[in-house]
């Protein structure tokens, strides 16, 4: 048997945790072969509806789980933990401004930046997928000194998910047909998902749409995927995100096989995007890193959109620039 591995989770009481502590909890993250020890965070009045989620976990007598801790203490959360999923975040209120909206967050994850660096382990890697996810992993990342910025990321895996979908329905094949899916940018409606890379059952997916799909259909849909899922459900992705955020720690973990997958980290300046912010790029993993793919060849249609979503994300830097540490 192997060692467990400690994962936290922030939100826990929340939507997305409601799918997402179960099912790693049943080794869909990790494997059936490695156990876990989940540590829950809440904030204090959540503490009750805490508990029972952690009651309903112990329930399922899930035999890979050898311990659950449930806290509002950040610092207790994060102790020793190899996985950190940042899901926790504050919603938009009513008369909220955006800038309002990051501040907000700003509070919250430069504490558990500063939690991590603390008491995680040296090798933890952090997942933020509490919005505006980018921005709060940045500042997650400035408020841990001690800890590599590389370890920093956030979630678009929701989106590359979806875009591979849609362009699988739209051909008529399975979406493990589609490779070398792209989300470039900004996990918002700026968000680049870009297919000229794409191949769909050894094709090139550009050659299989017609552009006009692409640019006014596809695009837009993926961008503005979030929001029909609300105007649908009443409320926002939950299941799908807890899927995603499995998706993105196991292939983080584990590998990708030399496939292409979405993940927003931090710009080291590739393909001309600012050094510091957390943009998403086409990555592969292999040995619990991720490496950037280089030297796709980008159209002019590609750079300015790019470019749109960078310039959010820098606008987004600013207004909590007082915040990085
Ligand atoms: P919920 O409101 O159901 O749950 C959030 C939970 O976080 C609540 O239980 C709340 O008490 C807790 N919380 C708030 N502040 C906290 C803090 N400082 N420490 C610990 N816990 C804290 O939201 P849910 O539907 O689960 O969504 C969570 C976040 O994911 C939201 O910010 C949402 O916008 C974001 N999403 C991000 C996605 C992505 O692709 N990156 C997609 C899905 C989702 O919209």
């Amino acid at each position: 048997m192997k060692d467990p591995v400690r994962i936290a989770i922030t939100g826990a009481a929340g939507q997305i945790s409601y799918s997402l502590a179960f099912r790693i909890a049943s080794g869909d993250m990790l494997g059936k072969d490695q156990p876990v020890i989940l540590q829950l965070l809440e904030i204090t009045p959540a503490m009750e509806a805490l508990n029972g989620v952690v009651m309903e976990l112990n329930d399922c007598a899930f035999p890979l789980v050898q311990d659950i801790v449930a806290t509002d203490d950040a610092n207790v959360a994060f102790k020793d933990a190899d996985f950190a999923l940042l899901v926790g975040a504050r919603p938009r209120g009513p008369g909220m401004e955006r800038k309002d909206l990051l501040e907000a967050n700003a509070a919250i994850f430069s504490v558990q930046g500063k939690a991590l660096n603390d008491n995680a382990s040296r090798d933890v890697k952090v997942l933020v997928v509490g919005n505006p996810a980018n921005t709060n992993a940045l500042i997650a990342s400035c408020n841990a000194p001690d800890l590599d910025p590389k370890q920093f990321t956030a979630m678009t895996r929701l989106d590359h998910n979806r875009a591979l979908t849609q362009l699988a329905q739209k051909t008529g094949k399975h979406v493990t047909d589609v490779e070398s899916m792209i989300i470039w940018g900004n996990h918002s409606a700026t968000q680049y998902p870009d297919i000229a890379h794409c191949k769909v059952a050894g094709k090139p997916a550009a050659e299989l749409v017609e552009r006009d799909w692409y640019e006014n259909t596809f695009i837009p849909d993926v961008q503005q995927r979030g929001a029909a899922i609300i105007k649908a459900r009443g409320a926002s992705s939950a299941a799908s995100a807890a899927s995603s955020a499995i998706d993105h720690m196991r292939d983080w973990a584990l590998g990708t096989n030399g496939q292409i997958v979405s993940m927003a980290i931090p710009s080291d300046g590739s393909y001309g995007v600012e050094p510091g912010i957390i943009y998403s790029y086409p990555v592969t993993c292999e040995g619990g890193k991720y490496e950037i793919v280089q030297g796709l060849a980008l159209d002019d249609f590609s750079k300015q959109k790019m470019k749109a979503t960078e310039d959010e994300l820098r606008e987004e830097r600013a207004a909590v620039e007082h915040l990085l540490g």
